[in-house]
């Protein structure tokens, strides 16, 4: 296929980039790429094979684990630990990360946080579901196997990060902090290929994403927000669209192709929200930023929040410039 730039040729000729770079983050992220592969073709086939519905078990957050969901999270961890770069993983499916004690790979200067099937209850009824990735130089010494602090590093530290998004067609989409490009999975092939170059988020969007189901249990600056985008009709010739999916990846995907903005706020009850800083928020935020947008917790930035403890959620407000900023008077002006 003349003119088709695979995922490998591009992580190769983007290393000569870097004379210094070992090669092994480019290696790792084709070991990403390659479990994705195999777990979108078991998503791909849910509907034919027993994989759909749960396990019966339900994970550390508390969530019924699907099938799919155990399924996805073996081949990531099984892919990263076998390619010897990476030397520990945190999962959202797991309590405490895995330190990999092989030989080959204990030493790897590499740690992966991950969230293998984001979405997953979204599997059963053949809504898009997306894995999400963030990647980390380890900082603990390489003569013992990786520490807490390695998956602990602010977000502004990552050394990579990505998503997967399984939807109408499967694409990978990463950035190593030198913008962003995305690869579309050519099935007749088996290669994901460049299809989205550079990608930049439009700096002003009209689409907001938000669960306002919940919209009674929002803080006073996010109701006013959200009152703030339905009137948008009324007072200007530009109205908002609402779209929510319910799957972080889809919703993230297509606002940083049309701009937008997708809303996780505190509820009450729930002060941090849902979504969980070190695998959901800090690798989205990373991606989104080198996109040219914002992510915030409705006024910090994202990537500056220091992260406790593995599973933390914050709330976070991620997309389009214009609107995150708009998003952000609100909270100031709520919180005065
Ligand atoms: P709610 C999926 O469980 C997820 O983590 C995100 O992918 C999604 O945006 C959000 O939670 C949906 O949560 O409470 O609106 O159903």
């Amino acid at each position: 296929m003349i003119g088709v730039q695979t995922l490998d040729e591009f992580i190769i000729r983007r290393q000569t980039d870097f004379p210094y770079a070992t090669g092994e983050l480019s290696r790792l992220l084709r070991n990403i790429a390659l479990a994705s592969k195999i777990v979108n073709r078991e998503v791909n086939k849910a509907g034919l094979v027993d994989v759909l519905g749960t396990t019966g078990f339900t994970n550390v957050q508390g969530e019924e684990v699907k099938k799919l969901d155990l399924l996805a999270n073996k081949t990531f961890i099984a892919s990263l630990e076998l390619g010897g770069q990476c030397c520990g993983v945190a999962s959202e499916e797991n309590e405490e990360f895995i330190a990999f004690e092989a030989e080959s790979s204990r030493k790897g200067g590499y740690v992966v946080a991950i969230d293998p099937l984001d979405g997953s209850s979204n599997i059963d009824v053949n809504v898009s579901v997306g894995t999400i990735f963030s990647i980390y130089r380890r900082v603990s010494s390489p003569e013992g196997l990786c520490k807490a602090e390695d998956f602990l590093q602010k977000g502004s530290e990552q050394a990579g990060a990505g998503y997967v998004i399984y939807g109408s067609s499967t694409m990978l989409v990463y950035t190593t902090g030198h913008g962003v490009n995305g690869f579309t999975l050519d099935p007749s092939i088996g290669e994901f290929c460049l299809s989205h170059p550079d990608m930049t988020i439009p700096q002003d969007g009209k689409t907001y994403s938000v669960n306002t189901g919940n919209f009674y249990d929002f803080p006073e600056s996010v109701k006013e927000y959200i009152k703030y985008c339905k009137e948008r009709g009324q007072q200007t010739n530009s109205p908002y669209s609402a779209r929510y999916i319910g799957s972080m990846v889809a919703d993230v995907h297509r606002n940083l192709i049309i701009g937008g903005i997708y809303i996780y706020p505190s509820l009450n009850g729930f002060p941090d929200g849902k979504i969980r800083l070190v695998y959901e928020c800090n690798p989205m935020s990373f991606i989104v930023e080198q996109a040219g947008g914002m992510a915030t917790d409705g006024s910090r930035r994202i990537l500056d929040i220091e992260p406790r403890e593995l599973h933390q959620r914050t709330p976070i407000f991620l997309g389009s410039s214009e609107m995150v900023s708009k998003a952000k008077e609100f909270f100031d002006k709520g919180t005065k």
